[in-house]
């Protein structure tokens, strides 16, 4: 029996796996269209960011074409760009959203 010995046989400890989940960066990518508003917005509404921290990450997409948003294990991360290129599509703007391995 494995973790039992109660009935006298033979005990064989298995030492269990723990691994640490892949992480993936959340990634706004700068545009010509979006306004500098609604992309504050997003980080507000969907990465529960301040309003000062919202702020300076879209200026950071704004001047450099890409930040992150946040960094999360694969279904967050894949939750958090659906969430955001779907609400971004509703009205109608072409703010693009990614995910990539850390
Ligand atoms: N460049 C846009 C503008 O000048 C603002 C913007 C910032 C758009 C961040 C997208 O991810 C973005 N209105």
């Amino acid at each position: 029996s494995d973790n039992n010995d109660s009935d006298g046989d033979v005990v064989t400890k298995t030492r269990s796996r723990t691994k640490r989940p892949s992480m993936y960066r959340v990634l706004l990518l700068n545009d010509d269209y979006t306004p500098m508003e609604f992309v504050t917005h997003i980080l507000e509404r969907f990465f529960n960011k301040g309003r000062e921290e919202a702020i300076r990450i879209m200026l950071h997409v704004h001047h450099h074409g890409v930040g992150e948003c946040g960094v999360f294990t694969y279904e967050v991360a894949e939750t958090k760009v659906t969430q955001v290129m779907d609400f971004a599509r509703r009205h109608q703007h072409p703010l693009q959203c990614v995910m990539e391995k850390k």
